[in-house]
């Protein structure tokens, strides 16, 4: 399906007029409204990162416009530019709040603290310091989740810090950690302007990172000859832009992947002098191999059997390996269409492998590239250490010499750390479900609702036994079911910090206006509770984030994470700076592991790539079988149920729901099933439509189209009515422990 110009003009207009606003327009400037003042932020959403210019008037914020200065040149999808009415809702949490015969009521933020920190200085001191938990966010600010990281693993002994990260970036991680030997990608946002292919795979760009396609679709829209590969099972909003929609038995496209790489060997379209250079070739039991075995690995994955296996004819298969092999620069994006799977880390491995055969990295547009959903998951939650393994700028727990540096830089006595990882997400709700945790709190995010198979996590949070302690913006979030008590935050631009986005780029976020009621920024909040449970006041020294940050400049200064030229004057003038940056004069950095453009490699380095998260400085081509989804469909459910996103709405839909355009737009959640589909089992638009999976069962309105391929259904999550996590599977992958939304078993019946 090459798309004509005109085709491709239509479908893209279509999607921008509801995507992006630019030239930095302000609604309420249009209407002849004045503002007092424009401070600099960040968008509360996407992990695009955005710059912001918040627009104050009368101490209020009364409108939002794109930041000229920052990467999105001054556009805004919808979402980030209709904030205000968000700030200002009536759920707003604005006084502390403490659970009474089974009732929330109003409290003094004493009360509220006290009882708190009596709840996790009780547990740790009958049950130990395994029984306390944090569980955060990667829209939580980079100071928070580093101190909340702090206080839990330095102050209180334990390693139970884990966040929604976990359920959206962790197999990317595991994928640059065993590929590069290092987290965050090579490349940057700058890489569009320069790629002649995209190809996006599990990745519905349009909808998700709205900023971003459009970046896309204008290069394309400038060069007819750049061609967009994408590979999804839904034929997406993004997908009506492609020259190649690839679409397939979900979770096959690990089969895919190999047999990509098949073909470009075979065509010899490898970059013979790139591999045989800088890459190890390594089998899945971590034995080296070579360039040979490879090959001889990747018979099994000639087009003709992955074509049996995937339902993509072979030629296809061809087609796309020679359009990606062949551009002059390939940046491929992904995002959770191979991050939510059980075979996470290796769909991961394998995209990073067809950029090291073919050598399409390290050069302007040519970049393996993961898409962060959250806007602060990369710089506020990889980087600093903010899971349960991790400490933080990349040392990890289970490494003796990475805790004892950590403890000196944290000045406290050495071997205190401990050196078992702390629970992921789904270990630390099951522990909480089997009385294990007895104390938790969290942070800026909605786990009731968010978590697979949510059934059984409510009901551990139900338990009577246990503690709850909730920051919460909004009233109706669900978790605000569960909580024991409810701390009110300052929100977004109420405080100042940092967010760090999809390309290793920090951006302010300036304090515009003040909190309402009794709304406190959340690093004072936990700077009070850490002192109340007994934390040694020496080790949270702070009157504000800009000293956390500071300390956690000092903390990545001796590692490749280096950003110690990124203080909070030159966060305050410019529009956002990419680590590494090591020195104040310093400009960011674009390309990683090259010489001369990554500031980790030395000048005098004899090769021009060098991946220095590896100790023989080349990154990892591994032979990552086949495998199938945990839970596939068979005769008694015989549908794939997919979650996933609506461009119109934020994940649990505490704040979009809020905003009557958007909330018009796609007030419920709905199931939308195959034309084809449909029509055998009688099923019209708008008819109600029973899922049944192995954990529950929901009945959904149809929404009938092309999008999904038959045998598929698909339902967003964002709607606490009809909540599809009921219904999803919690299984995850081994390594990275992130579970598998995006593919379980259903029954589909016409009700
Ligand atoms: N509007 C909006 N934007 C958001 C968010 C939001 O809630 N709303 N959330 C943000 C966050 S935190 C995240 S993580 C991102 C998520 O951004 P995306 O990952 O782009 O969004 P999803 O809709 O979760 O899933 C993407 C695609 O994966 C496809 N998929 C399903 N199964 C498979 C498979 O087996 N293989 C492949 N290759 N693809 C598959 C689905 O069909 C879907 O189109 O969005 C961010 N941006
Ligand atoms: N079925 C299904 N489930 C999924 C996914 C999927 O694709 N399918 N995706 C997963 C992914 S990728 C992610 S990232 C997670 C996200 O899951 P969650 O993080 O649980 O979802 P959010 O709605 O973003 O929750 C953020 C919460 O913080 C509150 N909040 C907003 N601003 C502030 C603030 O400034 N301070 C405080 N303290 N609170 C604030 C909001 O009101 C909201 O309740 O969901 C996962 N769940
Ligand atoms: S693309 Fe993402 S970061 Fe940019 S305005 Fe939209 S939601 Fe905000
Ligand atoms: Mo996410």
């Amino acid at each position: 399906m090459d798309v004509t110009r005109r085709e491709f003009l239509k479908s893209t207009a279509a999607a921008s007029a509801m995507m992006a606003i630019g030239g930095a327009f302000s609604p309420a400037e249009a209407k002849g409204q004045k503002v007092d003042q424009w401070v600099k932020g960040v968008c509360r959403f996407c992990g695009t990162g955005c710059g912001v210019m918040v627009g104050v008037k009368d101490g209020k914020v009364i409108t939002v416009k794109g930041d000229p200065n920052n990467h999105n040149q001054g556009f805004l999808c919808l979402k980030g530019a209709l904030m205000p009415p968000i700030i200002y809702a009536k759920e707003r949490v604005t006084e502390p709040l403490i659970r009474k015969d089974g009732k929330l009521v109003p409290a003094t933020w004493d009360e509220a603290l006290d009882l708190t920190a009596s709840k996790f200085r009780e547990a740790i001191d009958k049950h130990g310091p395994e029984s306390v938990a944090y569980y955060g966010s990667g829209q939580a600010l980079t100071e928070e989740t580093y101190l909340a990281s702090k206080i839990f693993k330095a102050g209180l002994k334990s390693n139970n810090v884990d966040g929604n990260p976990r359920l959206c970036m962790a197999s990317a991680v595991g994928g640059y950690v065993t590929t590069f030997g290092k987290d965050e990608p090579c490349g940057s946002f700058d890489d569009i302007e320069n790629a002649t292919c995209f190809f996006l795979i599990g990745t519905n760009t349009s909808e998700c990172h709205p900023v971003l396609f459009k970046k896309i679709a204008a290069r394309k829209e400038a060069n007819p000859n750049v061609k967009v590969i994408v590979v999804d099972p839904r034929k997406t909003n993004t997908a009506r832009i492609a020259d190649v929609h690839v679409s397939f038995r979900p979770g096959t496209d690990l089969a895919i992947l190999n047999s990509m790489a098949y073909v470009i060997i075979k065509e010899e379209l490898d970059d013979y002098r790139f591999h045989s250079k800088y890459v190890t070739f390594m089998g899945n039991d971590k034995t080296k191999s070579d360039f040979e075995g490879y090959k001889k690995f990747l018979e099994d994955y000639t087009p003709e059997k992955v074509e049996k296996l995937s339902g993509v004819p072979a030629e296809t298969i061809v087609k796309i390996a020679k359009i990606f092999a062949e551009s002059s620069a390939t940046m491929s994006m992904w995002c959770m269409g191979l991050n939510q799977r059980i075979r996470g880390v290796w769909a991961n491995n394998l995209t990073s492998n067809l950029h090291l055969l073919t050598g399409h990295i390290g050069k302007p547009g040519a970049t393996p590239f993961s898409l962060t959903g959250q806007p602060n998951a990369c710089g506020g939650v990889r980087d600093t250490g903010g899971l349960s393994h991790l400490l933080p700028a990349g040392r990890v727990i289970k490494k003796q010499e990475h805790r004892n540096e950590m403890e000196e830089l944290w000045d406290i006595p050495k071997d205190t750390i401990n050196p078992k990882p702390g629970y992921h997400t789904i270990a630390m709700f099951t522990a909480l479900g089997e009385g294990k945790i007895k104390a938790l709190l969290l942070l800026t995010t909605n786990p009731a609702h968010s978590l697979p198979n949510v059934n059984k996590y409510t009901k551990a949070m139900s338990r009577k036994d246990n503690f709850i302690c909730l920051i919460e913006a909004f009233s109706d979030a669900e978790t605000m079911k569960y909580a024991d008590v409810v701390l009110p935050p300052a929100f977004w631009c109420e405080r100042e910090g940092v967010f760090g986005c999809s390309e290793r780029r920090y951006s302010l976020i300036s304090k515009a206006i003040e909190p309402p009621g009794q709304c406190r920024p959340s690093v004072n909040i936990l700077v009070d509770l850490a002192k109340r449970i007994g934390v040694d006041p020496k080790l949270v020294p702070y009157k504000n984030s800009a000293d956390v940050w500071d300390e956690w400049r000092r903390v990545a200064r001796p590692t490749p994470y280096n950003f110690w030229g990124i203080t909070r004057e030159r966060l305050r003038k410019e529009s956002g700076i990419l680590w590494p940056c090591p020195t104040e004069d310093h400009p960011g950095t674009n390309i990683r592991y090259v010489r001369g453009k990554d500031p980790n490699i030395p000048e005098d380095h004899p090769d021009k790539y060098h991946f220095y998260g590896k100790p023989d400085g080349r990154a990892v081509i591994w032979f990552r079988p086949y495998k199938g989804a945990a839970e596939e469909p068979d005769a008694e459910y015989p549908f794939v149920l997919t979650t996933g996103r609506v461009i119109d709405h934020w994940h649990t839909g505490t704040m979009t729901m809020k905003v009557p355009e958007l909330k018009r737009s796609f007030s419920y959640a709905f199931v939308e099933i195959n034309d084809q589909d449909a029509k055998k089992m009688g099923i019209n638009n708008g008819d109600k439509v029973l899922l049944e999976t192995r954990r529950d069962k929901m009945t959904f309105e149809a929404k009938v189209s092309d999008v999904c391929r038959p045998g598929l259904v698909f339902v967003p999550w964002y709607d606490a009515k009809l909540m599809i996590n009921k219904l999803t599977k919690d299984a995850f992958d081994p390594g990275s422990k992130q579970p598998e939304f995006k593919i379980c078993a259903t029954k589909v019946s016409k009700v």
